[in-house]
Order: C-alpha cells, then structure tokens, then sequence
C-alpha cells in the first residue's frame, strides 16, 4: 500500500492496550458569556469525559455532545447508554484499532460516542509511547491556524464590539452566526467596518431553498463561506443552492462520516467541509475525510464544539493532518471560560498563531482539583 493509499493505515494496525479503569466523569463548566446560535443558547458546557487507566498511565478524551440534541442527535445521555452497553464491551486488548472501528461500525451512527472511544486509546498509546498525539498520527508539529466564534448578540454594537476584540486578539478568521432575520444587515455592518477581515457566518441549517434570494444577497460581502445554510439532514438540496450562490458552502451537521463528505462533494453540495472530529466518529475517520477533500480540491477545517481544554487540544493536534488548510474554530480558551480543567489555556502567539502544547499525549495536564471541583457526576464503567 503506498503512502497516498491510506492516511490511516499505521494508525490502524496499533494495538488496543488492556485497560485496568474506565470512568465517565461529567464537569459543567459556566461560559463567561452565553452562546446563541439559531438553534439553542448555551450558557454552560456540560462535558463528558472519558478516564482511562492504563498500567499506571492515565488518559482523559471528551465527548463533543451536549446535554441537549438540539445541535447534533446525539447527547450525553445517549453517548453514555452508547459507550457503557456497546462500545466499551467491544474494547478488548489484542485487537487493533483498526479491528476496533471494524466492530464499532455495526453500531449505527453515534459518532461522538465512537469518538469519545477511539481518542481516549489514541491518547492513552501516545502516552505509554511517550510521544505527542501529532506525532502519533504521523504528523510533523507545526503552528496552527486559529479562529473564533461569534454567537448571536442582542445588539449590532455588540456585534461589533465582539468583532473589535476578535481582531485585535489577531485571529486569522472570524466567523459570525446567523439566523432568519437577523443575517444581512448584521453581516453588512461588520463588513463596512471591517472591509479586509476574513469573514464567514454559520446558519446551522436555519435556512430553507424558499430563502435562495435571501442568502444571495450574502455574495456581496466577500464571505469566506457559509456554513450549513440549510437543513440539517440535508446534502441534496445544498448542491442546488451552491449553484445559485457566488459565496462557497461550507457543510457541519450535514457530514457524519466519509460517505457523507463523498456524497457532498460529487453533488457540488459544498467547496469547503467543516471536520468536527466528534461528529464524524473520532481522528481516524476525520483523516480520511481530509484526504478524500484534497483528491478532490475541497478545503477543509476543524470546528469545535466549545470544548473544554482536552477536545480543544484534540483538535489542534488534528489540525497538522493533511488538508486542514483553513482556519477552523480554535480560539482562545477565555472566549468561553475564565478557569478550564486543563493546562496550559490556549493562547494565540504573535501574529494569531497557536502552538501544539508540549509533551506527551495532547500535551495538557488535567487538573485534578479543577475536575472534582467541577464534576457533577462520575461512573466508574470497568
Ligand atoms: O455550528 O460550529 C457550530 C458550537 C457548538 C455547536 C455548534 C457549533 C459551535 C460553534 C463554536 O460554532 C465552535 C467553537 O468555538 O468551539
Ligand atoms: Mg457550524
């Protein structure tokens, strides 16, 4: 098998280690501010973290769901039921990674539950190797791209003042969420005052086909895309509005797995894809769909989905893979929390740059005392 083959091939053949202790803890985390979106505002991330104790080694991953389904179906309800009756059973030493996705596919969908899995193992083995979660992916460390997340405001002066502080930090892109009504002239005010920033917005799918002339009126502002315009569920109806718009689609909640983004791109449904590594099943499939978008002269980038510091460091890890050649969502950690459970926060460096933490696994250190004080339940599964 050559190199361009597989982006994934060494990553599968890596051995399960045996696993002494499992434990689910859930931490809720208040957000210096809330987080509106079209479809929900968030004022706190409840994250569901996943321990694994392996010879002595520990590993923390985290689940991307939400206590809601009101983003993505899947929540840390059913994440839990997923993880502790179906997946963690099939974890067993002996197999490979790769035998594990194997198995882990006659369990429909559950991405984020698959992921929360796989990314705790890979973690786990970079620790026991005592290399950096990069490097385990076979990936040369190197300065990552970062970009944030404006939620919805009540005012355009908020808008405004949020898009002010953003710039100043130096962030490499910007995007804003939109919604019905509150889109155009939102988007217009940021623009006449920002006329060079690289901006995007996100509907979350808050948009039908009968809006078609709506969203073209987005073309005017030099858009770098925008994100999952219409439904949720949908792929199809995307490929006909990209056709009538100038501005690029960018598709999140509609791509689950490399099917999905194959799907997407011989439609002509998007020109860039957002890769949430939680939402399409973990790292390894998140590769695949990378590489599938660089055959195929598509963009990628990696959202997120407010991690706190363990999902904010998987996704900065993911991003030397091959194809993320976008700034994604990978902000500062004070854009959403005053103290993390995790160290070092993230920081943008000179000129926005963030750099790959240092060490061993994703490079951060759970903080204990942080954790207990911040847990709101904890399951020991094995
Ligand atoms: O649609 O990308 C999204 C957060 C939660 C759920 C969905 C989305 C988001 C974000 C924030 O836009 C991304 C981040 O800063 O982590
Ligand atoms: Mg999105």
């Amino acid at each position: 098998m050559n190199e361009h083959a597989s982006p994934t091939a060494a990553l599968e053949s890596l051995a399960v280690p045996k696993l002494d202790r499992v434990d689910l803890v859930t931490v809720k985390l208040p957000f210096v501010a809330p987080f509106g979106t079209s479809v929900h505002v968030w004022t706190d991330k409840e994250a569901m973290l996943m321990r694994l104790e392996s010879g002595g080694v520990i590993a923390w991953s985290e689940c991307v769901s939400d206590p809601d389904p009101f983003y993505f179906y899947e929540t840390n309800g059913t994440a839990r039921h997923i993880i502790k009756d179906f997946l963690l059973p099939l974890v067993e030493p002996g197999t490979t990674l790769g035998g594990l996705g194997e198995r882990f596919r006659r369990v429909r969908g559950h991405g984020m539950a698959k992921a929360t899995v796989e990314n705790g193992l890979l973690i786990l083995i970079s620790l026991q190797k005592g290399v950096p979660l990069h490097a385990l992916l076979g990936r040369p460390a190197k300065k990552i791209m970062s970009g944030i997340s404006i939620g919805l405001k009540e005012t355009p002066g908020a808008l405004l003042a949020a898009v002010e502080h953003a710039v100043g930090r130096g962030y490499h892109r910007v995007k804003m969420k939109v919604k019905k009504g509150q889109d155009i002239d939102w988007v217009r005010a940021v623009r006449d005052r920002f006329p060079d920033l690289r901006l995007m917005v996100d509907a979350n799918g808050d948009y039908s086909l009968a809006d078609t002339d709506r969203l073209r009126q987005l073309d005017a502002f030099d858009l770098m895309m925008v994100e999952q315009p219409l439904s949720y569920t949908d792929i199809y109806q995307h490929s006909l509005l990209q056709k009538e718009m100038k501005t690029a689609i960018c598709l999140d909640e509609s791509i689950h797995s490399l099917a999905d983004a194959a799907a997407a791109i011989a439609l002509g449904a998007c020109r860039i894809v957002n890769i949430k590594q939680g939402r399409v099943g973990g790292l390894l499939e998140s590769m695949r769909i990378a590489r599938d978008c660089v055959d195929h002269g598509v963009d990628v980038w990696s959202g997120g989905m407010d991690e706190t510091g363990i999902g904010r460091a998987v996704n900065i890890h993911l991003q030397t893979a091959e194809g993320f050649t976008l700034p994604g969502d990978t902000s500062e950690t004070s854009v959403y929390f005053d103290e993390d459970i995790a160290d070092p926060p993230v920081v943008l460096g000179a000129g926005g740059w963030i750099d790959i933490p240092e060490g061993p696994g994703l490079g951060v250190r759970v903080v204990a005392d942080r954790v207990l004080k911040r847990a709101i339940s904890w399951e020991r599964l094995r």
